[in-house]
């Protein structure tokens, strides 16, 4: 994961230079190069790779992917969103380059994404590009992205129940992780069972990933963090633990670990150990 976080890296630093207007590049490049884990890059190339792809042919849609969700975080922070001062253990886009900037930044990372792909998949059959970039189009709008953000927004100061907490967060964190793992098998050459079967490990490694982010909020501080933490208490946001206490939300990500590893025992074990180990990584990560 750290060696193919390092290339990610590396392209997108090529992809985003700093060109002419300086402005929109460097608020662009503060976000995208401020060392966020690459989650979604790394499986979107641990999925190519499981269906018989390689990491180059991955890498454009794994830097438009890195694209897309430092945009959504971007918007997030923003004082009309989540109002957040600190991310990736920096000032927040808008702190530092003010909000009109970094909305713009925010839209000019949306946009390139798809020109992106579009631009540099030149390995890849057509069909299964336009397969990609309409699987990214859906995570990230009105079904995807934007309805989590939405539903969270409309949900403030409501009572929300388990069900209704589920959906923002299949929506909010795992549309993206989704489109990360099924344009992986996509640009990978994979079959439609392939790509089912990794949909439905995103599924479950998005609310993994959420519910551990719920419980990292309770429990570590925004040092350890690199944002606010306890955020969730102030606000008295709806999080997992406060609707089925610590001890079951616990409980909760260990069932959601044991299906997500389920869905890849169809795959050639060497493979598929890659995301395995994504998988557990995001069980016990601490930041
Ligand atoms: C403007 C088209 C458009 C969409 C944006 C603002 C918004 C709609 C959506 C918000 C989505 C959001 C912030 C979801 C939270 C996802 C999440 C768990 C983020 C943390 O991801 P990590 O831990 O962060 O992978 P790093 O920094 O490591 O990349």
């Amino acid at each position: 994961m750290t060696s193919k976080a390092k290339r990610v890296n590396k392209a997108l630093d090529e992809t985003v230079q700093l060109r002419h207007p300086a402005k929109i590049h460097e608020a662009m490049r503060y976000s995208l190069l401020a060392g966020g884990k690459r989650v979604r890059p790394v499986l979107c190339i641990a999925s190519c790779e499981l269906v018989g792809g390689d990491e180059s042919s991955a890498m454009p849609v794994a830097c438009a992917l890195e694209m897309i969700h430092t945009m959504s975080l971007v918007h997030d922070d923003l004082p009309c969103m989540d109002n957040d001062d600190f991310r990736r253990g920096k000032p927040t886009n808008h702190k530092v380059f003010g909000e009109d900037t970094a909305i713009l930044a925010g839209d000019a990372l949306l946009s390139l994404a798809f020109e992106h792909v579009a631009a540099k998949s030149t390995e890849i059959s057509p069909d299964r590009v336009v397969r990609a970039i309409a699987e990214l189009g859906s995570a990230v709008g009105s079904e995807g992205l934007v309805a989590g953000e939405i539903m969270d927004i409309d949900s403030e100061g409501k009572d929300v129940s388990l069900n209704e907490l589920e959906n923002i967060h299949l929506h909010k964190t795992a549309k993206l992780l989704e489109a990360a793992v099924v344009c992986g098998v996509i640009i990978g050459g994979g079959n439609m069972i392939e790509v089912e079967r990794v949909r439905k490990y995103a599924r479950c490694i998005g609310l993994l990933f959420q519910v551990v982010d719920d419980i990292l909020d309770v429990t570590k501080s925004s040092k350890e963090l690199g944002k606010t933490a306890g955020k969730d208490l102030v606000s008295d946001k709806a999080t997992y633990p406060k609707l089925m206490g610590i001890e079951n939300a616990r409980k909760f990500a260990c069932d959601l670990l044991a299906q997500a590893t389920e869905e890849l025992a169809y795959f050639e074990v060497a493979r598929a150990a890659p995301l395995y180990h994504l998988a557990y990584y995001i069980a016990s990560r601490q930041h």
